[in-house]
């Protein structure tokens, strides 16, 4: 642990926050949606990722507050906003899918602020199939999907099982990981072949393909002539505190 905060206070003192990342579809380069991004904008330490203070949250036994803290400001901003927004995407621990009320618990969070279930899109990584309580998690996962919340696959490709994975989850979305994007361009690697082998099997397969951490008008290009349909990254938007001025959201497909 880097530092000890106090999460708690620091919760308490609304210096969790969330930053918005516009994801567009390849095509048209026009916005779909967003990924809702944790910050921790501490006094002393400036504004962190959570890369930097998760083991904090974990020392502090918090994560799972904080985690609750995180979708409740991703429905209000959904809540003021979300005829600009599009579908917001939200990162998602296991803790948050396990037990029997988990999906539950969202869907009345999502009742409760009048907001049709599609406007959300759970963000997993395939590690939540490694979490002891993983049956617990895809029964969640089932019932949050067949309710119409959107279920995204993230850091596809970077995991030990993917494949398997891939076939148990009911995932509407599949993210490219940055890594294999950031290679795309590079002539030799094999990169390419391996983008294009995941969008084939993602589309094959009926799922929307996003690609993370595009930067290059290249990569892009790249990228939607493999056929993959959404796109993230710096060249269409940073993580930011603010939505981009631009038209209303298109659907996401
Ligand atoms: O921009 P970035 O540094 O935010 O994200 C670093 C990592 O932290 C990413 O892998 C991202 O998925 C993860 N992350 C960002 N926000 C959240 C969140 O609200 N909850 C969880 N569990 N992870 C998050
Ligand atoms: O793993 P997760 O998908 O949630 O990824 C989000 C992370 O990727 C965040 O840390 C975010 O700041 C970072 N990110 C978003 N777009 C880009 C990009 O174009 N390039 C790089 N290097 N990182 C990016
Ligand atoms: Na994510």
């Amino acid at each position: 642990v880097e530092f000890t905060g106090d999460a708690d206070a620091a919760l308490e003192r609304g210096e969790f926050q969330l930053y918005l990342q516009p994801i567009v579809s390849l095509a048209t380069e026009s916005l779909c949606g967003y990924e809702a991004l944790l910050r921790w904008n501490h006094p002393r330490h400036g504004l962190m990722t959570p890369d930097r203070f998760a083991d904090v949250l974990v020392a502090e036994r918090i994560g799972l507050r904080i985690q609750e803290h995180v979708l409740e400001l991703a429905l209000l901003q959904l809540r003021e906003h979300g005829d600009r927004i599009g579908v917001l995407s939200v990162n998602f621990t296991s803790a948050q899918l396990a037990g029997p009320r988990a999906a539950k618990r969202v869907l009345d969070r999502l009742a409760h602020h009048g907001l049709p279930a599609s406007s959300l899109c759970v963000e997993i990584t395939e590690g939540v199939m490694l979490d002891r309580a993983s049956d617990s998690i895809l029964a969640n996962l089932r019932m949050l999907h067949d309710a119409g919340v959107c279920i995204a696959l993230d850091d596809f490709g970077t995991g030990y099982a993917s494949l398997v994975h891939l076939r148990q989850l009911p995932v509407d979305r599949i993210k490219i990981d940055r890594s294999f994007v950031a290679g795309i361009d590079q002539a030799n690697g094999g990169t390419m072949a391996i983008v294009r082998a995941i969008v084939g099997l993602g589309r094959g397969l009926g799922k929307v393909v996003v690609a993370e951490g595009i930067e290059t008008e290249a990569q892009g290009l790249r990228l939607r002539q493999l056929g993959c349909q959404l796109g993230q990254g710096y060249l269409y938007g940073r993580p930011s505190p603010r939505l981009l001025q631009s038209d209303a959201p298109s659907a996401a497909e």
